[in-house]
Order: structure tokens, then C-alpha cells, then sequence
């Protein structure tokens, strides 16, 4: 039964809502249906805490979805975005500063050497994937069960994120022709993916190199390197999906810190600071295949918006190696808090991170893939989510994606944010 918050003003905003965005929200995993719940309605956020409309106090661990690494509302990025709004907000023309967001990209991801800008990760998954096609005159592309490219239509199939949680292995509406191109094999199974490999010619295989969509589920040892390998055996070109993971776990994303270096990135989330921006990218002979160097179209209104620019440099600027010490600092006292809270409560739990980011899967084998995934005991997941929230921590409203500290948690939102959890884990035992 979802619990409605009656007579507060987020029920108040929720009921008037549902009249007017399906589902009362812009985007799924908001409405927080699978913590069995109705929608907190946020009224501002500053650092490190969300404040919602009834003045509900809450640490936050969802940060926009990722974006936000340096946290809510930071002084140096809220300036940087005022000065450039006072320039104006959209010239349909290019500036200096997508000049030299693209210069510090290059700089930090090893596979980048060009990108182009688009504004959300879900049309650099589609513009990466019509490239890939274009670059090897194949069609096939070979995707991981349960790891999430944004909604474009060949990719739906199996997905995580929303999907996951509301359980629908493809979405109504996805012609059966947008698919019949992706072939699904399960994340890390390295004789599934030889066999694909073998039967069929991609023109790429797509990963999350650390998928956070189904919750974290790192690789296993050597897997990321097979990948490599049978992505130039086969003459597909790799994929990585950095949305989640670029700039987050490593200044160049997860492949710097794995040292598996993919052929085309897609990027996302903390590239724009907290406004609309993604980007695609890689090295110059491919990237000079999109129009108008090369004939593969692909255009945007506001790409390289000058708002989202201005957040995404400012945001990159600030993230230097204390800033990657510190944040794998919070990650890991968060990530060993709550093993000991769960552990002292008797609850099995299986908590997984990298830095930057954290699951708690409720299970009590170690989740390796999606069918561990979606294994998990996803009502005490729930209950568990909604204890924190009433003792003022808001958590991801599923059991299918990551949770996000910044660089703005700092040691008492550690504290307070594992008292909380050692009590949620002790009410959900009870
Ligand atoms: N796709 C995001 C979760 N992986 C959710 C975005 C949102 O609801 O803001």
C-alpha cells in the first residue's frame, strides 16, 4: 500500500499533479511508486541537503541523479551560470567556452579526442550508436542485461534503471524492428559474450563499463579487457557508457581508473554540471565522420548551451585529485557504515561501491549481474528507503540505481546519515 502523506503539501502538490504529468512526474523513478510511496515535492537544496515544501529536512544521496558532485546550489558554479545567463542563455552559434569544455574533456579522458555536445545522455547514447553504425557499416549492436542507455528505442531491451524497477523487460511503443538489431547477453559472462561474439558482426558493443543501472555491479576481474578484445577481434567498435561514471570515479571515468580504453564515450550528468549537457566523443578519424566534418547528422537547438557549458566547466575545474581523495573517503566510510549497521541489525546485505558511488542490495548473495539484481528482496528494500526518509535521509526510490554522495557530505551528514540507516535496518528486522 503506497503511504500517502495526507494534509502535507507535497500529498497537496501530488494530488494536483496526477491530473496534469503522468504518473505526477517529469521522470519515472521520482514518483517513488517501488518504495511504496507518494513523491516528496523538494523546495530548494543547499550542499549536501534537500529541503522539501513541508520543510522536511533530508541528507541527499540522489544529487539530481549524479550531476551534482560538488552538491546543491554550489557558489562557484551558480556564479559561473549567472555570468553567462547575463551574456544571454542560447545563440544558436558557437563560444569560446564550448572551445574549452571540449579541450578539458579531451584532456581528461583517455579515449576522447574530439566530442560533440547534445543536451542529455539518452541522445549521446542514440547520436554514439547511429556514429558507431556509420563507422563499420554494421547494423548489430550487443548490449548487457540490465545496464541502461537512456530510452532510445534499440536500446529499451532489458534494461535497468526505470525499466528495472517497474519490472517491464521492453517498453510498449518500441517498434519489434528497433530491436531485432540488439543482441542482450548477460553482464559479466564471459562465455556468453565470446558466443555472441562469434555469431554475430556488431558495429558495437555497448557498455556501462561500471553499470549503475541496475544498481552497482562493478565487473568482474578481466571482464572490461575481454571486452576490448573481442570488440577488435570482431570489428565492432566499444562503447562505453561513462553517463554515470565519467568524472565521477576517476577524473577520466571509469575507463582511466580501469585502463580499458573504449573506442566512443558517452558522457553525461556531471559534464553539465547540473544543467542540461551531454556529449559524445572520441578519437579524431571517428569523430570527423559527424556532420558537418563527415555526413552522419546529428544536430540540437541548444547543444553546447552556454548556461550548461558554464556549470559543466566550473564543475570539471573544481574536481582535482583532493577532490577524487575526498570523495573516495566519503564513499567508503559510507559503504563500511552501512555493512555494520546492516551486519549489528542481522539484516543480509550486500553493499557495493566505487568512488562516487554505493548500492545496498538486499540479499544475501553477492549481486553479479541482473538476474542478482532483480533477486533482491526489493519490499525490504523499500521499507527500508522509507524509514530513511522518515528520519531525514533521502536515498535513490529503488533498489535499480546507484546512490550519489558528493563532495559536499561531509562528516557529520556521514554520521547522522548512518544513525539513520542502523535504525531504518533495525525497524525493518523488527
Ligand atoms: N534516469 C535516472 C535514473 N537512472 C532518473 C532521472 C530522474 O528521474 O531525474
Amino acid at each position: 500500500m503506497p503511504v500517502s502523506l495526507k494534509d502535507t503539501r507535497s500529498a497537496e502538490l501530488f494530488a494536483r499533479a496526477v491530473h496534469r504529468l503522468p504518473g505526477g512526474v517529469n521522470s519515472p523513478v521520482r514518483a517513488m511508486k517501488a518504495i511504496g510511496r507518494d513523491p516528496v515535492f523538494v523546495q530548494r537544496a543547499q550542499g549536501a541537503e534537500l529541503i522539501d515544501v513541508d520543510g522536511n529536512r533530508y541528507v541527499d544521496y540522489v544529487c539530481s541523479w549524479g550531476p551534482l558532485i560538488h552538491g546543491h546550489a554550489h557558489p562557484e558554479i551558480l556564479e559561473a551560470v549567472a555570468a553567462a545567463a547575463a551574456h544571454g542563455t542560447s545563440f544558436g552559434a558557437p563560444t569560446e567556452a564550448e572551445v574549452l569544455l571540449a579541450e578539458e574533456v579531451a584532456r581528461r579522458v583517455p579515449s576522447v579526442d574530439m566530442l560533440r555536445m547534445t543536451s542529455s545522455g539518452t541522445e549521446a547514447a542514440m547520436s554514439v550508436v547511429r556514429l558507431a553504425r556509420a563507422a563499420t557499416g554494421r547494423e548489430k549492436l550487443l548490449k548487457f542485461a540490465g545496464a541502461y542507455h537512456g530510452h532510445l528505442d534499440g536500446l529499451l531491451a532489458d534494461a535497468g534503471s526505470g525499466l528495472a524497477t517497474a519490472g517491464l523487460p521492453a517498453s510498449p511503443g518500441v517498434p519489434a524492428a528497433a530491436t531485432a538489431n540488439t543482441i542482450v547477453v548477460p553482464w559479466n559472462d564471459p562465455h556468453a559474450l565470446r558466443v555472441a561474439c562469434e555469431q554475430h558482426e556488431f558495429a558495437a558493443l555497448l557498455a556501462e563499463p561500471y553499470p549503475a543501472n541496475m544498481g552497482l555491479v562493478p565487473p568482474a576481474s578481466g571482464f572490461l579487457e575481454l571486452l576490448r578484445e573481442l570488440a577488435t577481434e570482431n570489428g565492432a567498435l566499444l562503447v562505453f557508457d561513462e553517463v554515470i561514471t565519467g568524472f565521477r570515479v576517476a577524473p577520466g571515468g571509469a575507463q582511466e581508473r580501469s585502463g580499458v580504453i573504449p573506442d566512443l564515450t558517452a558522457m553525461g550528468k556531471v559534464i553539465g554540471g547540473g544543467l542540461p549537457a551531454a556529449a559524445y566523443g572520441g578519437s579524431e578519424a571517428l569523430m570527423n565522420l559527424v556532420a558537418p566534418a563527415g555526413d552522419v547528422y546529428q544536430a540540437g537547438t541548444l547543444s553546447g548551451n552556454p548556461l550548461a557549458v558554464a556549470a559543466g566547466l566550473a564543475t570539471l575545474r573544481m574536481l582535482d585529485d583532493d577532490a577524487y581523495r575526498r570523495l573516495a573517503a566519503t564513499t567508503e566510510a559510507l559503504a563500511d557504515g552501512m555493512r555494520a549497521a546492516a551486519a549489528a541489525a542481522g539484516v543480509p546485505v550486500q553493499v557495493v561501491s566505487v568512488p562516487g558511488l554505493f548500492t545496498t542490495f538486499f540479499s544475501a548473495e553477492p549481486v553479479t549481474d541482473y538476474a542478482g539484481a532483480r533477486a533482491c528482496d526489493t519490499e525490504a528494500y523499500g521499507a527500508w528507503c522509507r524509514a530513511l526518509l522518515a528520519r531525514g535521509v533521502f536515498p535513490p526510490a529503488a533498489q535499480f540505481e546507484a546512490w550519489f554522495p558528493s563532495l559536499a557530505h561531509t562528516d557529520e551528514h556521514i554520521g547522522a546519515t548512518l544513525e539513520a540507516a542502523a535504525a531504518a535496518f533495525a525497524d525493518i528486522a523488527g
